[in-house]
This record gives structure tokens, C-alpha cells and sequence, in this order.
């Protein structure tokens, strides 16, 4: 195996940068892990078919939209189920032959020559688990790296590893009905791009840009796709305590999946919790609607084995972040959609019968904790209608400066920084948070400058379209360029829904983004300096030296 696509990738003095023995630091196993890359050489190929056949009019959702589930499948914490990627690797062969005979027949039909793309598009996958794990040397990511060399190696990973965001991201608002035929086409362009196994770097840096500007939309998609279905967000609190009950504890990023669940448990008495990235659920007023929706358990991703343990409930993963199951919890948590563990129950097609009786055997709180709470709700929608008051604030001078401190959360001490950043930042300045590296500072009360709350929870890292929003709607208020805003970007990446975000903020030409805690493994030093001469990218340093930088950038 070798996988670099996460934050928490091995380091060692041998091997370098990567995760490269028989499992990663994620759980990740060699076997799945070789899987894992095959089923993204299988969707590159079915790209490959589908980009040929819509030149020729022919289009196949049930190709598109498997393309996103099987990248979704292999995003870091998703998957780790080796089985089920031998499934979809077949699944995926199938769909690639009948794209093949589509495309073949419309160039017949249509009088044009036959192409015949390389690579994935011809790649016959062995039926079995350890045929297919003789053929990974078609597909591991630095297979030609003694040829090619780590730069070019790494401009097509940051590509993928983008592409794998935007998948997750286009899946998501899929699942809520949203979906749309340029994305599907440039996403394809994109991986038909990278089966060709490009070498050349101005080729690969313009296909990152690329796979940010998708990656805009999607977001975009995705935003209408969760307040189409569920309103705007509202601003309210979310109970952070539990009250006395049965309870199901829903983790991940689908709102849709909460939804069928509140429907489903909404006569049993069952109590449900959010966990983590699904903290949001409670400012959307269809699903806050629900009064069984409680309130918020627990923290971020990381911390689960510990708060899954105590949680005296049924559990369910919706999508990444998934950590290999404790056996003092094993039995009653679930995976959905593409989410997989070994031995864990998937439940299929949005019934959630098994969590709930899983919910009714378990004991359940047995007494009211007293109540706590934070505040949430405060998308595009909620800051945007008192732009004028925020306006104000910034020209009488109440407000100095913007931080966007989001992204993700991980296990890596380094990311205390965020903590140390926001309790730092000066009482004339606001900070907009989203992902789960809120958790590093969300309980905090920082106050309000005449009348707007200092911190404000914008949602998930699925919400960034609705932070992008507001710094454009700023700059478009002071008629200025969003670079000349007093606003500071420090994005904390995990895995790969954060590079597509870090690429989409390139694409918009956004500059002077603070990275961390640690750089990504696949940015070499050589593309770190390209970074930094073209976006002035800034690795991050002492929380209070950084903020200080920015603060007299204003
Ligand atoms: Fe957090 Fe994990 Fe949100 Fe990432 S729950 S690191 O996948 O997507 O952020
Ligand atoms: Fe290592 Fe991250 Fe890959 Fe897991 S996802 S194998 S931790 S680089």
C-alpha cells in the first residue's frame, strides 16, 4: 500500500512521507487500502467511457452518480470494508463496458471514428480479492514516481484527492435530489484528464484549479440542495446535554439520512443526538422542527471512541468520520450510505429499523443533565441579514477584522493552535467558524460587538459555499476585491473534502491562506514554493505570531 491522502499520514526517516506498511494510521488495512486504489482506477476508467460518450450526446446517471459514491467510498474514514470494494470494483466494470457499447454505437450511428482511450478504460479487473490484489501496480499512485518524480506525482494526487472532496460534496446534495449535468461532465473531463497519467506540471496545476472551480459549484449545489430541502439556517442554541431517554446518536454530514431517521423515530419516544459534523441539523428549521431532534453529544471525530462508549445508545455513521469500532460499542453501531466497517450491520436504502431497536435494547439516559447549549445557525442567510449592522461595525471601526477559522478536526497535538488562535484574537474582531475543527473552540463564550456574536458557527464543512458568500457579499459592500477585505483565512485540512475546499479558495484567487497544522504530504517542497509564490499560501507557525501577521495585514 501506499497512501499519503490524509493529514495523519505515517512520517518515517525510511520511508518518508506515507502511509506504507500492512495498515495505515487511520485503521486502513494494506488490502483495503490497494482496493481502495483500484476502485479509483475503475471510476477513472468508467470517466474515461462516460466524457467519450456525452461528446456524442449520450449521457448515464447511474454511471455519474456512481462515480461520486465510489470516490466517496475511498475518502479517508469512510470505508474500510475490503469486501464491499471488491463488490464495487465489478459493479464498476460493468457500468465502464456498458458506457464502452453506448459510446461505440452512438460513433457508429453517428458516422465518427471509434476512439479507444487507454489505461482504466481497458483495464479487465481480475473477479476475486486476491486476483485483484496482484493487479494494484496498475493503479497505486506512485507507481511511476521513479520515472515522473514526487512533484508530478504530487500535482496529480492534490488533483485526486481534490476530485475525491467534490465527489462527497456532489454525493451529498445528490442524495437530496440536487445534481446537475456540467458538474457531472466536468468532474468526468477532470478524471479523464488523470487516467491519461499527465506529466507535465502547468497541465496538472490548471487541473487543480479546475477541480476548485467544480468544487465551487458543487458547494453552491449543495447549499440550495440542504436549504431547498430543510430552510435557511436560523440562529438558536443546540443542547449540548443529555435528557433522560432512550437515544440515537447520528454522526457524519447527512442530513438527509436525519431526516428519514426523525421521521422514523418520531412516535417511539426515541430521543436523537447529533455527533460531530452534524451539529448544523440543529439550525435547520424542518429538521429542529422535529422535537425529538435533542440536542448535540460529544465532540468531533476523534474523540469517538470514547464518547460512542459512553453514549447509552444506538449509533449511526453517515459518512466520514468513521475509526475502527470499540467491542464496548460494537453492537450497536451502524453504518449508511458509503460509509463500512467489517462485521458492522450497513442499513440500506434510508431504513433505520435496525438502529432503533438497537435503541430500545440499550439502556438510554437515566437521568436529565443539566442544560447547556451552543449557538448555531449562522449560514450566509443569518449574517447576510444584518449585513448592514456588520457594515456599520466595520466603518465605525467597532469591527477590525474577519478570521474564517474552519476545517477539520483530527488527533495531531498541533491543532491546539486553533484553540490558542480564537481565545488570542482581539475583542474587535469576529470569528466565522464551519467543520469540525470547531470543536476546538465552539463552547467558547468571545462575546458580541454591538449586538453580532464574536464566533459564528456557519456549519459544516459542507457549508463553505455559505462562507464564500458572505466574504463576496462584504467585498461587494465596501467595493473592494475580497483580497483587500481585514479578513484572514486559517484552514485546518484532514482529509480530502479539504483540499477541495483549499482549491476552490485558489481558484478564486484567494491569497494569504494559513494552512495547517501540518502541510499536506503530497504538497513536495517544490510545489509548496509554487504555492507560495502564486497564492502566498502560509504554513502555520505560533498561533499568536500568525495572528498577529494578519492583523496588521489589514
Ligand atoms: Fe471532520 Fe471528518 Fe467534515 Fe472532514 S468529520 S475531518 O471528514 O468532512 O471535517
Ligand atoms: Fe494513512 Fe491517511 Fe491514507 Fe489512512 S487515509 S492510510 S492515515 S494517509
Amino acid at each position: 500500500m501506499f497512501c499519503y491522502q490524509c493529514e495523519q499520514t505515517a512520517h518515517s526517516k525510511k520511508n518518508g512521507i506515507g502511509c506504507q506498511t500492512a495498515q495505515g494510521v487511520c485503521g486502513k488495512d494494506a488490502t483495503t487500502a490497494d482496493l481502495q486504489d483500484l476502485m479509483t482506477y475503475s471510476v477513472k476508467g468508467i470517466a474515461q467511457y462516460a466524457k467519450l460518450a456525452r461528446e456524442l450526446g449520450h449521457t448515464d446517471n447511474e454511471a455519474d452518480v456512481f462515480i461520486l459514491y465510489g470516490l466517496f467510498t475511498t475518502l479517508t474514514n469512510v470505508n474500510f470494508n475490503a469486501d464491499r470494494f471488491v463488490e464495487l470494483i465489478a459493479e464498476a466494470k460493468q457500468i465502464r463496458d456498458r458506457l464502452r457499447e453506448a459510446y461505440e454505437h452512438a460513433a457508429v450511428e453517428q458516422n465518427v471514428p471509434i476512439e479507444t482511450p487507454e489505461g482504466p478504460a481497458v483495464w479487465e479487473p481480475a473477479t476475486v480479492k486476491a486476483g485483484l490484489l496482484l493487479q494494484v501496480e496498475h493503479a497505486a499512485i506512485d507507481k511511476d514516481l521513479d520515472i515522473v518524480g514526487e512533484d508530478i506525482v504530487g500535482l496529480r494526487a492534490m488533483m485526486l484527492y481534490g476530485l475525491k472532496g467534490v465527489a462527497a460534496y456532489c454525493y451529498h446534495a445528490h442524495v437530496l435530489g440536487y445534481q446537475n449535468e456540467e458538474v457531472f461532465e466536468r468532474i468526468e473531463k477532470a478524471l479523464d484528464l488523470l487516467a491519461n497519467e499527465p506529466t507535465d506540471a502547468e497541465l496538472l496545476l490548471g487541473g487543480c484549479l479546475e477541480v476548485g472551480a467544480i468544487n465551487l459549484k458543487v458547494m453552491e449545489l449543495l447549499d440550495a440542495a440542504n436549504t431547498g430541502q430543510f430552510g435557511a439556517q436560523e440562529a438558536g442554541a443546540a443542547r449540548t446535554t443529555a435528557v433522560k431517554g432512550k437515544a440515537i446518536l447520528v454522526s457524519g454530514h447527512d442530513m438527509q439520512d436525519l431526516y428519514d431517521l426523525l421521521e422514523q423515530t418520531k412516535d417511539t419516544g426515541i430521543n436523537i443526538y447529533t455527533h460531530g459534523e452534524m451539529l448544523p441539523a440543529h439550525a435547520y428549521p424542518k429538521l429542529k422542527a422535529y422535537p425529538h431532534l435533542i440536542g448535540n453529544y460529544g465532540t468531533a471525530w476523534q474523540n469517538q471512541h470514547m464518547e460512542f462508549a459512553a453514549f447509552p445508545g444506538a449509533i449511526i455513521m453517515t459518512s466520514n468520520c468513521l475509526i475502527e469500532p470499540q467491542d464496548s460499542y460494537k453492537d450497536r453501531i451502524f453504518t449508511a450510505g458509503p460509509v463500512g466497517w467489517p462485521g458492522v450491520p450497513h442499513l440500506e436504502h434510508g431504513d433505520f429499523t435496525l438502529a432503533i431497536e438497537g435503541a430500545k435494547a440499550a439502556e438510554g439516559f437515566t437521568e436529565d443533565e443539566e442544560e447547556k447549549s451552543v449557538m448555531v445557525g449562522f449560514g450566509r442567510h443569518t449574517v447576510l441579514s444584518v449585513a448592514d449592522k456588520v457594515v456599520e461595525a466595520v466603518k465605525s471601526g467597532d469591527i477590525s477584522h474577519f478570521f474564517v477559522v474552519g476545517g477539520c478536526d483530527g488527533a495531531a497535538p498541533g491543532r491546539n493552535y486553533y484553540t490558542e488562535l480564537v481565545e488570542q484574537t482581539p475583542d474587535d474582531t469576529v470569528v466565522l467558524t464551519l467543520g469540525c475543527g470547531k470543536y476546538r473552540f465552539n463552547d467558547q463564550d468571545l462575546g458580541d460587538i454591538a449586538g453580532i456574536p464574536r464566533l459564528l458557527d456557519v456549519g459544516q464543512c459542507n457549508d463553505t459555499y455559505s462562507a464564500i458568500q458572505i466574504a463576496l457579499a462584504l467585498a461587494k459592500e465596501f467595493d473592494c476585491g475580497v483580497n483587500d477585505l481585514p479578513l484572514s483565512y486559517m484552514v485546518s485540512w484532514f482529509e480530502q473534502k479539504a483540499v477541495a475546499v483549499l482549491l476552490s479558495l485558489l481558484s478564486l484567487g484567494i491569497k494569504g491562506i494559513h494552512l495547517g497544522p501540518t502541510l499536506p504530504g503530497f504538497i513536495t517542497p517544490n510545489l509548496l514554493n509554487i504555492l507560495v509564490e502564486t497564492f502566498d499560501i502560509k504554513p502555520n507557525g505560533v498561533a499568536s505570531e500568525d495572528l498577529a501577521k494578519a492583523l496588521a495585514q489589514q
